[in-house]
């Protein structure tokens, strides 16, 4: 039945590209090099493979700024090797989907230079462009807007015509102005390129951008003293997103069996963004939402400060609001934990001291394949990668978001005559960079941890032949790796973990448990994971009390990170003692 589709129950691997595998030795990942793993893949379980971008790009933010959306950018390889990976993939019974960047492309696109060659060009009305104001005598841009990548004002002026066009992100992505029916009908002929090509859907960067406040106003100060505010709300999720949506639906995706996930930022409800997966609605199968990425941070998910002392009881009430409320709303959720803009869970939420890691990597692989939704797992995560070590000088950090942050920070701390403390700002970098969950693969202890055989263009993690990398782990009993397999399959075994009810359960802060229940098929799964994290953060024992109600007389254990622990075994009194950082599937 449809409530039962297949890509409800899969998991999805998502590659990124330049620091996977790189079968050429010139330092950056390739196609073909992705094709060389295709088999790993499989075997870790994976269903989908979702390839951050290939396209040609000048790379001001690695290949989110495309210059052709229908040929590979030459690092990457040829038409045909895609083609071969593409053969490879579905060859071993996967899919294969592309990143789709379409609310904005490069300023080197050829679009982008006609519309810029003058004013009455057809292209021009594809971006932008308006007029700016007169402030104190002085032109200054249409609005307020502050670029997402913290590099100031969101608008960038044309000399040669006297007018600015607008860039969410960096100047060098223009972004496309979607009230111009000529690009979407442009835009759906692309989509199809690919899709007749045997491209099996798309993940579609920040979709919920594309629609703009008609008027661009100024948004509010939210920033007192700067110059340029967040838009917030003008620019995200705007209800004519959905109208966008339901034209690509009955233009494009109604006549290929394909799967879509929208990336949609901005922190928002459940209910707000329900709708894009409601399949009455006919727009994506799911949306990727940041609400869980700003536990942590102090601000909006977007921000760059880290709160330290951030609380558990903060992290379960975002993903009790989702995992219950996606349900009650008849969408349904994609459920990631990392990605190429996030740091590494292990670092971020547990613990990364070398005693603690292996054990913390588990006891989040516990969490992920047990929380409603698709799985989405990141490439490095089924093997406990870590963020950048914190001896690591700033000059490793390539990420333009990374640099731009710390050049408009230093620069906004001079201007307000505060100390500069670079140090400390490296430091805050060290654990929300984008660069902590971009650095090279690691597959073997060999040079460049079997990555490249030239020079990476991002330095490879140090820790990579201290058991951090595939090949020792594939052979180790009781790795991360093994673990993740062992998951992945538990999930396709056990469908009350894709299909179940949510419930949440009560108990200390720290402890987050919870049931999975599928009545259809009369299937209880209890999860108690223990993420005290101490005074040290090297974790803390809690007892968890099962609750008043919750029959635990015939529990199995299915799954722990507790190597002492006898599968199969139960719960005695009442009570369930854990160790630092353990974590318990038990089947009721
Ligand atoms: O990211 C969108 C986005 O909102 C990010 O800016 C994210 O919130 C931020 O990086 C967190 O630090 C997408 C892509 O995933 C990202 O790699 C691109 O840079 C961005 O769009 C522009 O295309």
């Amino acid at each position: 039945p449809s409530d039962r589709a297949w890509w409800k129950s899969a998991t999805v691997y998502q590659v990124y590209p330049a620091s996977f595998a790189d079968h050429a030795a010139n330092g950056h990942g390739t196609l073909l090099g992705i094709k060389s793993k295709v088999p790993y893949l499989k075997e870790l379980g994976v269903d989908v493979v979702w390839l951050s971008p290939i396209y040609e790009s000048p790379n001001a933010d690695m290949g989110y700024d495309i210059s052709n959306y229908e040929s590979p950018d030459p690092r990457y390889g040829t038409l045909e090797d895609w083609d071969s990976l593409r053969d490879e993939v579905h060859k071993h019974g996967m899919r294969l989907v592309m990143d789709l960047v379409i609310n904005h492309c490069s300023e080197q696109h050829p679009w982008f230079i006609e519309a810029k060659s003058s004013k009455s060009n057809p292209k021009r009305d594809w971006f932008i462009w308006r007029d700016g104001k007169e402030a104190d005598g002085k032109l200054v841009p249409p609005n307020n807007w502050n670029s997402i990548f913290g590099s100031g004002s969101t608008w960038e002026y044309d000399e040669p015509s006297k007018q600015y066009y607008l860039h969410t992100f960096l100047k060098e992505q223009p972004d496309l102005n979607w009230e111009n029916p000529e690009l979407r009908k442009e835009l759906w002929r692309m989509m199809r390129v690919w899709l007749d090509r045997g491209a099996d859907g798309f993940r579609m960067d920040v979709i919920n951008f594309t629609g703009k406040h008609p008027d661009l106003i100024d948004a509010p100060i939210v920033m007192p003293g700067r110059e340029c505010q967040p838009f917030g709300p003008l620019s995200i999720n705007r209800l004519i997103v959905h109208d966008y949506l339901k034209e690509m639906h009955k233009e494009v995706l109604v006549d290929y069996d394909c799967f879509c996930v929208g990336e949609c930022p901005g922190n928002d409800e459940v209910t707000a963004y329900s709708p894009y997966s409601v399949p009455a609605n006919k727009e994506l199968q799911m949306v990727f939402h940041f609400h869980h990425q700003g536990f942590d941070r102090a601000g909006s998910g977007f921000g760059r400060v880290l709160d330290p002392n951030w609380k558990m009881k903060d992290f379960k009430k975002v993903f009790n609001e989702w995992n219950v409320g996606m349900e009650a709303a008849g969408g349904w959720n994609s459920n990631y934990l990392e990605n190429h803009d996030q740091p590494r869970v292990v670092s971020r939420i547990t613990s990364d001291h070398p005693e603690d890691r292996s054990h913390c990597a588990k006891l989040l692989a516990m969490f992920h394949c047990s929380l409603t939704g698709t799985i989405f797992v990141y490439q490095g995560q089924e093997i406990g990668l870590a963020n950048v070590p914190r001896e690591w000088g700033v000059e490793e950090y390539k990420d333009i978001e990374t640099i731009q942050h710390m050049e408009g920070e230093l620069a906004w701390r001079r201007q307000s005559g505060k100390p500069e403390d670079k140090e400390g700002l490296a430091k805050e970098m060290r654990m929300t960079a984008r660069d902590n969950g971009r650095t090279p693969m690691q597959w073997d202890t060999s040079e460049n941890a079997g990555f490249s055989k030239g020079t990476p263009w991002m330095r490879v993690h140090d820790d990579f032949a201290e058991g951090w990398n595939v090949e020792q782990q594939s052979k180790q009993e009781g790795s991360v790796l093994k673990f993740w397999q062992k998951m992945l399959a538990l999930r396709k075994q056990y469908e009350a973990l894709v299909y179940g009810t949510f419930g949440p359960l009560e108990t200390a802060d720290d402890i987050y448990a919870y049931t999975r229940a599928d009545s259809t098929i009369n299937q209880k799964l209890l999860v108690i994971l223990n993420f005290a994290r101490g005074s040290d953060r090297r974790g803390e024992a809690m007892t968890f009390e099962v609750p008043k109600g919750l029959d635990v007389s015939g529990a199995k254990l299915l799954v722990t990170n507790n190597g002492e622990l006898q599968e199969g075994s139960g719960i005695e009194g009442g009570k369930v003692e854990l160790g630092k950082y353990e974590g318990r599937i038990y089947l009721l």
